[in-house]
């Protein structure tokens, strides 16, 4: 039978997951879809044979047919949305990141506490993509040897007018924290922020933008994690991860699927976006989670994954503010997450 889906959040990220349902991910419908833009929201329904429209997330979850709840609104509007799919005890793949703050997203593991289960996944797809995947083999092998260093590099072609200085933090490299915990299987212990002066095109963008930055991230297992965040870096989208191990290192994300010699010069191309360079991790996050919540389950990173990377975000803001070097301040970890 087919899992019928309510889409929370038409946005971009929204419009591309309806698109693979149908497409490139089998075995769900979208049955309703939520978006406080009315006429967007009707447009995107209009698209999709017997799917209501809502403003309202919570209709949107309460629709008939809905048994499962993908969330791709903004950050401050995750939590509440749920809370209620949760209530109606239904799985939920939720866009990163989980919450805005560690105290949402501890309640959102409190909810799931009174449930009994897990219901929640965070989008982190970086774990489905299949560089990342190599490199995890490869780590967890023990195929370089005792992890010291991720040299991690994140770069925009371009940020949204809507993105700020915050969020360079808690919207981008909040990737490379769930990426470093998942690679390493650590946690992050403490961040310390630098802001060079900010690029004359970030400075266009958005007044006061700081971008570029550089995040420093320690780890429970004594690794150090660097990341450069870049979002007006203006040629292209780069994700690039080097490990530096203690017999070895790994590199991914250049990108060298092809190179062409011609004309004395040699070179390749840059994808543009995210949902380019990482289409194929998108489209492998959202099957293995419709099969799994078609069980009635949840298999992918949960909510300690978004409560641990919330609590390293809200650390990260406080060091980029202060210029100080942060700890990481963690809850016990639950049982059900172990
Ligand atoms: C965006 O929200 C993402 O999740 C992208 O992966 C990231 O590269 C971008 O910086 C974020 O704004």
């Amino acid at each position: 039978s087919t899992l019928g889906i309510a889409v929370i959040g038409t946005g971009k990220m929204g419009s591309d997951h309806v698109r693979r349902f149908g497409r490139t991910v089998g075995g769900a419908r979208v049955v309703a879809v939520a978006d406080p833009d009315g006429d967007r929201v009707k447009e995107v329904a209009a698209g999709l044979e017997g799917a209501g429209a809502h403003t309202d997330p919570a209709a949107a979850i309460a629709a008939p047919g809905v048994d499962a709840v993908l969330i791709a609104s903004p950050g401050p509007a995750h939590e509440e949305a749920i809370l209620h799919a949760l209530e109606r005890g239904l799985p939920v793949l939720c866009e990163k990141p989980l919450t805005p703050d560690p105290a949402g997203a501890l309640r959102i593991m409190e909810a799931e506490a009174r449930l009994g289960r897990r219901l929640v996944q965070v989008g982190f797809m970086r774990r489905y993509d299949a560089e990342y995947a190599r490199l995890k083999e490869l780590l967890d092998a023990g195929g370089i040897g005792r992890p010291l260093f991720l040299h991690c590099r994140h770069r925009n072609a371009a940020s949204p007018s809507f993105f700020t200085s915050d969020m360079l933090i808690s919207d981008s490299v909040v990737h490379e924290v769930d990426a470093a915990r998942w690679l390493l299987g650590q946690e992050i212990t403490a961040v310390t922020v630098l802001s060079p002066t900010p690029s004359s095109a970030a400075s266009a963008a958005r007044e006061g933008l700081r971008d570029p930055r550089f995040v420093l991230m320690e780890t429970s297992g004594g690794a150090v994690v660097d990341v450069e965040i870049f979002v007006n870096c203006g040629f292209g989208y780069q994700v690039q991860c080097e490990a530096v191990g203690e017999s070895g290192t790994a590199r991914i994300g250049d990108g060298h699927a092809m190179v062409v010699q011609s004309a004395g010069r040699w070179g390749g191309e840059i994808d543009q976006d995210f949902t380019v360079r990482f289409a194929d991790a998108y489209d492998r996050q959202l099957r293995r989670w419709v099969a799994a919540a078609a069980l009635g389950r949840v298999d992918g990173p949960d909510a300690w994954d978004g409560y641990a990377a919330a609590a390293v975000s809200e650390a990260g803001l406080t060091a980029a503010r202060s210029g100080v070097r942060t700890p990481v301040e963690l809850a016990q970890r639950p049982a059900l997450y172990s």
